[in-house]
């Protein structure tokens, strides 16, 4: 006990437990007093009160003298203010400073909330509960509550803090009890979800390892994860540019015997295109500082300064991050992971050409600024690296065949055209080459027969985005939309195309999440009859109608205007204007191509600019020719895997012509489709401060964070709400053979006459017509109950044995 740190020591069973009790009986009398009514009594009491003064901060002060409207508050630095009693709010008492739920204050307010979690996170207390959601915020340092001893404490539920171990924890106990389960890891990017995601994962493989030696594999499927699909940007070092849910499944020993991956859009347009100050892909800048002398060599390839795809952002390194060192790590998870070796030189060799290509320069050779490719060392290089006729790429990236009757004729590209086509075969190349490797660590995790139905998923997605636009002309609105506006990026950058996607999935998200914190919960409360006051809570519907309604839905109207070929960026804004004013999450802009629209989190102002190219994103039939032709069997299998998709009729429409919002869409509909049937654990990750710094709190920042996942809802639900349910039939078979009277037909009266008969508190339980409701604790003093009885039995019973004999 004494070797664990003094933060988690308080917290242990059973000494914790009893400190817990005490602070619950106090949180029930304190929560009697009814604030507004007793401001006289915080004033002879001298109890603490928030008050927010004129910078909006709120302050910790106690009332001197109060006229009913106003109030003459001492704050604690000994200043004292006049301030409207609306400024004031009740602060928790001292006993119930950092408590471990906020379902224990008394006073469930803004302030308290973002004080509790202040003091938790200043003794690196970063996980606290709000009722059934983990609330883990970043420390943005290593603290030390991990590791072994503390995962096998958690295992043996001698340790009781909130912790993602704890939750993993309940997670295994619920899935060897039978149930499918989930754990949703949600927040702003960098708040923490990948981090958090990886120790429950590594948690699970403690605890389910040792078997098949899969369970090896799954933390190590992160480095190649990671290397390939999270780079650097303005709000995060390592920020996942894709979604991932891993599947892991257990035997019926609950050893781990297989596990599986499945991603979701990783964002393609980093590979060519990269905003100031940040990165592409980790792989790149990994491969240019750690291949070897000979795989340099044979690559050809250069410091990551001599590409143009990676010097374009005056960003080549990431402070304390060792790139070379990590090419050797992710050599050791390639070869964990069984890639062969001559597999891995092939991935790399086609990384060193998607490098090559973007130094591939074009000349212009008419007035139409038609172009020819610069026959230089790059195009030499992608071609070898390829293994395909330099001569052919070069008319591949600088001509477009058209069909002219029977004859096909070559048409020569326009300087914007022949760039786009080179920078689509870059962006081909890397995605088919990170789907492929997901497929290599799918085998080689593969659950196949081993597949028993108990399994635990870990989701982890990128979090909503937002950038402040910062032109002259917005800042006004950028300072009066300030608290609506989540991430602030010092970097001038525009919400796009891949914003609007990577929202939208947050969106749908939320939804999951209201949907059974809020929704099912009250409507199991309401269509079962019971007394019940509803708690109101955000619903983001209304946004979610304004992207998926048919057919005047942001998403259908993005196709619309795609498929038109005199529709512009411009057009689309106008028709998004017309159609969606209507709808009061949506708010267009009276000039340009921007619209804003009113998310959960925030509002966001969009840029359509780029929005009706990225939805087509044409799979250039030249390209998947010339990838087929090339000797890499990589390639080859690619582009047929691309055929596959192109040249089936049944597939034409489905696959070739969906636009990628649709495919997006639906990517996300399966992926809702597969989370309703499971049973979620949510793990809501907060990132305290926009600079990635330790120890620094902004409550502002916090705040915004809170307010969007709705924290103060969920607890007031769960303070109020019944935590333990059993239908009237499961509670007269369990407990029906305590009553002293006789057992009636009816269910519901045998539930009635079993509370009554033990005294169970009105308060503490609501009978409604399927199920009875039980508060926190009450079930417990019931089989307490039956144990005595039935310990009393098997007494009697070997008593009665011995007298026989
Ligand atoms: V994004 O949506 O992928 O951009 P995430 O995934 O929410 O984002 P991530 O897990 O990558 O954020 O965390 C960002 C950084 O915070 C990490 O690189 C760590 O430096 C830091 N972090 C997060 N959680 C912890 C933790 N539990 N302990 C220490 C942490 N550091
Ligand atoms: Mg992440």
């Amino acid at each position: 006990r004494q070797s664990l740190p003094t933060s988690l020591r308080d917290t242990i069973s059973p000494e914790g437990e009893g400190k817990e009790k005490d602070w619950n009986e106090r949180t029930e009398q304190i929560a009697e007093l009814e604030w507004v009514n007793n401001v006289e009594y915080f004033i002879t009491k001298k109890l603490c009160v928030w008050c927010r003064v004129g910078n909006g901060q709120w302050h910790l002060g106690k009332i001197q003298s109060s006229t009913g409207e106003a109030a003459c508050v001492a704050l604690s630095n000994t200043e004292v203010v006049e301030v409207s009693m609306k400024e004031i709010l009740p602060a928790n008492p001292e006993i119930l400073e950092g408590v471990d739920d906020l379902i224990q204050l008394s006073y469930l307010n803004e302030p308290s909330v973002l004080y509790n979690l202040r003091i938790r996170y200043s003794q690196d207390l970063i996980y606290s509960k709000a009722g059934p959601v983990l609330i883990a915020v970043n420390p943005f340092k290593k603290v030390q509550i991990y590791g072994n001893e503390i995962r096998s404490a958690y295992q043996k539920k001698a340790l009781v803090a909130p912790h993602v171990y704890a939750v993993a924890d309940a997670a295994f106990d619920k899935m060897m009890r039978g149930e499918s389960i989930n754990h949703l890891h949600d927040g702003e990017s960098g708040a923490g979800k990948t981090e958090t995601a990886k120790y429950a994962m590594q948690y699970l493989e403690a605890l389910g390892g040792g078997n098949f030696g899969v369970d090896n594999e799954i933390l190590k499927t992160n480095c190649i994860l990671e290397a390939f699909g999270n780079a650097k940007t303005s709000r995060n070092d390592n920020s996942s540019r894709f979604g991932k849910l891993m599947e892991i499944h257990f035997n019926a020993k609950g050893k781990i015997c297989g596990a599986k991956l499945e991603t979701f859009s990783l964002e393609q347009s980093r590979v060519v295109q990269l905003s100031n100050g940040e990165r592409s892909y980790h792989i790149f800048y990994e491969l240019c500082a750690g291949a070897s002398p000979i795989l340099k060599e044979r690559l050809n390839l250069k410091e990551a300064s001599e590409y143009n795809y990676l010097n374009q952002s005056n960003c080549l390194t990431i402070d304390r991050i060792d790139d070379a060192q990590k090419f050797h790590k992710l050599m050791e998870a390639f070869n964990i992971v069984q890639i062969p070796e001559e597999y891995q030189e092939r991935a790399f060799a086609l990384l060193a050409a998607v490098l090559w290509l973007g130094n591939v320069s074009f000349e212009v050779i008419d007035n139409e600024n038609h172009v020819d490719v610069v026959a230089d060392e790059a195009v030499t290089n992608v071609a070898m690296l390829m293994g395909c006729n330099p001569e052919e790429l070069m008319v591949v990236l600088s001509t477009c065949k058209l069909q002219a009757g029977k004859d096909c004729i070559a048409k020569k590209l326009t300087l914007r055209q022949a760039t786009d086509m080179r920078d689509s075969l870059a962006k081909i190349i890397y995605a088919s080459l990170f789907n492929w490797l997901i497929e290599q660590i799918n085998t080689s995790l593969e659950v196949g027969k081993l597949r028993t139905g108990r399994s635990i998923s870990i989701l982890d997605i990128y979090g909503f985005e937002s950038f402040k636009v910062c032109n002259l002309a917005l800042v006004l609105l950028v300072f009066i939309s300030f608290d609506c506006v989540m991430i602030q990026s010092p970097l001038f950058q525009n919400n796009s195309f891949e914003q609007f996607c990577i929202n939208y999935a947050n969106e749908r998200l939320q939804q999951h999440f209201n949907r059974h914190l809020f929704k099912l919960e009250q409507e199991e409360y309401e269509g079962d009859g019971i007394d019940w006051t509803k708690v109101e809570f955000k619903d983001n519907q209304e946004c979610l109608d304004l992207i998926e309604k048919k057919p005047i839905g942001l998403v259908s109207l993005l196709d619309e205007e795609s498929n038109f070929p005199k529709a512009t960026d411009t057009t689309f804004a106008n028709k998004l204007q017309h159609h969606l004013k209507s709808n009061s999450c949506f708010r267009g802009e009276k000039r340009g191509r921007g619209f804003r629209i009113n998310h959960y989190a925030g509002e966001v102002l969009y840029d359509t600019n780029g929005f009706l190219e990225k939805n087509r994103d044409p799979l250039h039939v030249d390209l998947i020719q010339l990838l087929s032709s090339c000797k890499c069997q990589l390639l080859n299998l690619f582009s047929s895997n691309m055929h596959d998709k192109s040249l089936k009729p049944a597939n034409l429409s489905e696959s070739m012509n969906q636009s990628v919002i649709t495919k997006f869409k639906s990517q996300l509909f399966k992926l809702m489709n597969k989370l309703e049937d499971t049973t979620p654990h949510f793990i809501r990750c907060i990132k305290p401060n926009s600079n990635q710094l330790p120890g620094v709190y902004e409550e502002n920042h916090v705040l915004q964070q809170l307010r969007c996942c709705g924290v103060l809802e969920i607890v007031r639900i769960s303070r109020s709400g019944y935590h333990t349910r059993m239908t009237h039939q499961d509670l007269a078979t369990r407990y029906g053979f305590l009553l002293d009277t006789k057992l009636s037909q009816d269910p519901l009266s045998t539930s009635d006459s079993i509370m009554k008969q033990f005294n169970l508190p009105p308060e503490m339980y609501q009978v409604g017509y399927r199920k009875i409701y039980l508060r926190t604790g009450q079930i417990g003093l019931l089989e307490e109950r039956r144990e005595y009885v039935l310990h009393g039995v098997i007494a009697l019973q070997k008593q009665f044995r011995g007298y026989k004999s």
